[in-house]
């Protein structure tokens, strides 16, 4: 289901031909609904943004033969024969996957060391050389059917940076880079995601040259124009790099965002360059984002589940509690979860790793189930004219949501209980499609007469959870937002966690 409805609209405006009163109906109206509502403000997400943050929480999934040597990042030089996954149980992964909570599985499709996990016709360096279903397999394919078997969306991550290709460094392995991209797009969409990291150039096997090869990555990748074969074969997926350009890196691989993590951001490149591209730009400043930044470009944060992107023996998962606290350090800051799953050498992810995913997911499920919000009255001090009514907070319904009036920039939301209600976790939400808006917010509640402010924050965007450190106990909230322009709001949620 679309949580913010705008297409819903487009449709209803491509009429055909239909009886005056349908067409007043059906068009004229909702025109009219549409008219009265709020300027959008600052920096837009696109159809394709606003899909990919309902993605919110999804897996990153890394294996090659790099997996064989126990190694993070693979030279380049080891043999296929190494990659020998007696089974890949690609369901058991989707299906903890889809178990933890997650949207959608990205698979690193050719990771640093060059491997090619599905039979590329650009390179002998790939799974049909490989004694995996006697050189038949195809690990792209097994992973996105199992993917989509679960329900789950599907995105790639084909590295730019080549260790094993003998042209790495030259125009010629552009070409490669771009074929097999354009092989992964055809063969394997719809894609949800396009995922470029920014680890580029240096030691490497390089065809058995074993050296170090530096390339300038403000150019060598032509980005502008590599993806546009993104854009042209997969216009819906959303591409995802240090600067975006639909998402931005967070700027650390711990799994957070800023407290205040604004969706808009501007890219910078650093002192002496003329250019900001993957690897090289402002992303110190990516937890924040940009307040009223030039783009919407809301943050991924990355994290693996285990210490290493890959799977090595030695590492344990992080506990379901510590990753229910990234969750809401990430989803909850408006950014989304991209978390790393490393099967073992068996081609299945280890029982440790299955039960901390699948704790994670009964945590969420258990957490969200009631949002206690729903049993209560909500009224706001201000409410715009037109079809913006508070209980729309509450109502989970596609597009619509509460807004003010044009010159009302702070509104106070009154909730009220017929019986003192305990919770610890608070969720807001903005209605995205016309810009983040919000600047401050403050949540207070009454005891004994008296308004105590429980929490205060800046952003909000497409989701802020905010934990209490302890349970509360009122029938009175109240909730003061702030923007410099008209407020919107589409849900807001109270939670026992
Ligand atoms: C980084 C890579 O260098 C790591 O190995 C891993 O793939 C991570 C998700 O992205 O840029």
């Amino acid at each position: 289901m679309k949580k913010y409805g705008l297409s819903a609209i487009g449709n209803q405006l491509k009429t055909q031909t239909y009886p005056l009163w349908i067409l007043i109906g059906t068009v004229f109206f909702p025109l009219l609904l549409f008219a009265q509502s709020p300027a959008p403000y600052g920096a837009l997400p696109s159809e394709r943004q606003l899909k990919w943050h309902e993605t919110e929480f999804y897996g990153l999934v890394h294996f090659t033969p790099t997996t064989f040597e126990n190694k993070e990042w693979g030279y380049g030089d080891a043999s296929p024969s190494i990659f020998n996954f007696k089974k890949f149980h690609a369901k058991q992964l989707a299906k903890t996957a889809k178990a933890a909570g997650m949207k959608a599985l990205i698979f690193v499709a050719k990771h640093h060391d060059g491997f090619a996990l599905w039979p590329t016709t650009t390179s002998s360096y790939n799974i049909a050389y490989s004694p995996y279903k006697k050189g038949k397999g195809d690990l792209v394919k097994e992973l996105s059917d199992a993917a989509r078997k679960q329900g789950l969306k599907f995105g790639v991550y084909c590295s730019p940076w080549d260790r094993h290709d003998p042209d790495y460094g030259s125009p010629r392995y552009l070409e490669t880079y771009r074929k097999q991209l354009e092989e992964l797009y055809t063969h394997y969409g719809p894609l949800f995601m396009s995922w470029h990291d920014g680890a580029n150039g240096g030691s490497g096997f390089y065809g058995g040259a074993r050296e170090t090869r530096s390339i300038d990555n403000t150019r060598y990748y032509d980005w502008e124009n590599t993806w546009k074969i993104t854009r042209q074969l997969q216009a819906e997926a959303a591409i995802f790099s240090d600067v975006g350009p639909d998402v931005r890196w967070v700027g650390n691989e711990e799994g957070h965002a800023a407290d205040t993590s604004w969706a808009t951001f501007t890219p910078r490149p650093p002192k002496g360059l003329h250019v900001a591209v993957p690897g090289q730009s402002n992303y110190t400043e990516s937890p924040g984002g940009t307040r009223q930044g030039d783009f919407w470009m809301p943050a991924e944060c990355d994290v693996p589940l285990r210490k290493g992107w890959f799977y090595h023996p030695g590492e344990k998962p992080k506990t379901a509690q510590e990753l229910f606290d990234l969750y809401l350090k990430s989803v909850g800051h408006g950014a989304a979860l991209d978390l790393g799953l490393a099967p073992t050498t068996e081609g299945r992810l280890h029982a440790e790793d299955v039960r901390e995913l699948r704790q994670l997911g009964k945590t969420l499920r258990r957490v969200f189930r009631k949002n206690l919000a729903q049993k209560a009255e909500i009224k706001a001090s201000n409410t715009r004219t037109g079809d913006f009514s508070a209980t729309y907070l509450t109502a989970n319904q596609p597009g619509k949501y509460w807004a003010t009036e044009d010159n009302e920039r702070e509104s106070t939301l009154f909730i009220s209980f017929s019986r003192p209600t305990s919770f610890d976790l608070i969720k807001l939400e903005e209605y995205i499609p016309l810009g983040q808006r919000v600047a401050h917010f403050q949540i207070e509640i009454q005891e004994k007469g008296e308004w105590i402010t429980i929490a205060k924050g800046a952003s909000i965007g497409a989701k802020r959870l905010i934990k209490l450190p302890r349970l509360t106990n009122t029938e009175r909230v109240r909730i003061t937002l702030r923007a410099p322009v008209s407020l919107t709001l589409q849900s807001i949620g109270l939670y026992r966690s």
